[in-house]
């Protein structure tokens, strides 16, 4: 039986930075993670970072190779069938985004973890979480074929979408908001120097498609293409052919071509369940909500939700009341929703519904033609892309 105050499961972002954010309290924390760590450090995801998700890394002291190697971009593109505009996101909101990759700030935080001395705990399997409805919740995992138990006062389930902790809430609990898109992303990653410095967002007659990149020399592109695409169908030659004609760019620059070392296909859905919390059982990121990667908000909200959640914990050791766990669900969600808002519309503008309404398609066309020529609405789309306060 291990005794301490927060048990944490899942070592991705939402879980690595509420343990650091605790541990710079002095608050006792226990990370357990399914995986084991080369498997947690390789995953690819997501690559843009908020203002604000960059401010908690720098308090953490976890920022000296984000503030080296991540990119930083004041502006960003948007495109409409090949015409593109500039959006200086740092001259309209003051703020930027950083370009850094999710895999790189895992493995930040998992060095600064294993440097607190604090258990971390790679492979602990068949999680499960009891009692959460009393003051006294238990955790339970096996690791090496031993059995183990964790006593504590809180559970953080920050296990992601597949995690056990969403479905350990009793049903009837839950209320669970849902939209799944008729279309996904066919992501790659390339050793090809980027096309442009900052990023472009383009929506073509013949589908979306996002110019990112990793550094100077590593560039991530994603194509919308269909849920159940098959990558067969898509030789590297097809993949430039299609980047080059939907990222078309009006000065000729053309997208330069490199050996593709990933592919893979992401699904779109944007996801909410609330309350965030039952008991002493809460849920943070992944765990809770998805959002379509458009908006690049995935990770932003993993680093949101955890800052009000340690908030919360530190306030309530301090105070000995409940109140400010109570608060954590809606003043998280405030944000979550605001975040979904801005993603389901990137995505809505952005992609063309390949079966879709053609009346919807022409709005949806109009509307980026719009957003594209009009200040007002050029200025709400840099203000949510950077990160809206906290
Ligand atoms: P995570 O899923 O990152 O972490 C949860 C952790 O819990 C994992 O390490 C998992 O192994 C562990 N776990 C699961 N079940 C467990 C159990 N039973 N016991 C113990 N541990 C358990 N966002 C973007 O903005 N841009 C992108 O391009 C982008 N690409 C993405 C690609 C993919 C394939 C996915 C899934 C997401 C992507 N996202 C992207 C969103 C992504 O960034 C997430 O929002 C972010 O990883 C959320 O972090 P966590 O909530 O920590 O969840
Ligand atoms: C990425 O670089 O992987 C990326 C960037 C912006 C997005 C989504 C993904 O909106």
């Amino acid at each position: 039986m291990q005794r301490t105050q927060v048990a944490i499961i899942g070592a991705g972002p939402a879980g690595l930075l509420l343990g650091q954010l605790l541990h710079k309290a002095g608050i006792d924390n226990i990370i357990l993670e399914a995986r084991d760590r080369a498997y947690v450090e390789a995953r690819i995801r997501a690559g843009v970072l908020e203002q604000g998700t960059v401010n908690i890394l720098r308090d953490l002291g976890v920022a000296q190779r984000l503030d080296r190697a991540g990119l930083v971009h004041p502006g960003v593109f948007v495109a409409l069938d090949g015409r593109r505009r500039h959006i200086d996101m740092q001259q309209m909101t003051g703020k930027s985004v950083t370009v850094y990759g999710q895999t790189e700030v895992t493995k930040d935080l998992i060095e600064a973890r294993l440097a607190t001395g604090r258990p971390l705990v790679f492979e602990a399997q068949h999680v499960s979480i009891r009692d959460f409805e009393s003051k006294s919740p238990r955790v339970r995992y096996d690791k090496d074929g031993t059995s183990q138990e964790i006593a504590c006062d809180i559970v953080a389930g920050c296990d992601g979408f597949h995690g056990i902790s969403r479905p350990t809430f009793p049903a009837d609990a839950l209320t669970v908001y849902e939209r799944v898109y008729p279309f996904a992303w066919l992501g790659i990653l390339s050793e090809s120097p980027p096309a442009a410095d900052e990023l472009i967002y383009a929506r073509h007659k013949r589908g979306f498609a996002l110019f990112s990149m990793r550094s100077p020399t590593i560039t991530r592109n994603y194509l919308q293409c269909r849920p159940d695409e098959d990558l067969n169908e898509w030789p590297d030659h097809r993949i430039w052919e299609e980047l080059r004609a939907r990222l078309v760019d009006p000065n000729g620059e053309s997208i330069k071509e490199g050996k593709i070392f990933d592919k893979s296909v992401l699904p779109m859905r944007s996801f909410v369940v609330e309350p965030l919390r039952h008991g002493r059982l809460f849920l943070a990121g992944d765990a809770a909500h998805i959002v379509p990667p458009t908006g690049a908000k995935g990770l932003n909200l993993a680093a949101s939700d955890v800052y009000y959640f340690a908030e919360a914990i530190i306030s309530h050791y301090a105070r000995g009341d409940e109140a400010p766990l109570e608060a954590y669900s809606d003043r998280a969600l405030s944000r979550v929703w605001k975040a979904q808002r801005f993603s389901w519309w990137m995505t809505s503008m952005l992609h063309p519904a390949p079966d879709g309404d053609p009346f919807d398609n022409r709005v949806r066309s109009a509307e980026l033609d719009y957003v594209m020529s009009s200040e007002a609405a050029i200025h709400s789309l840099a203000e949510n892309y950077v990160g809206l306060p906290f």
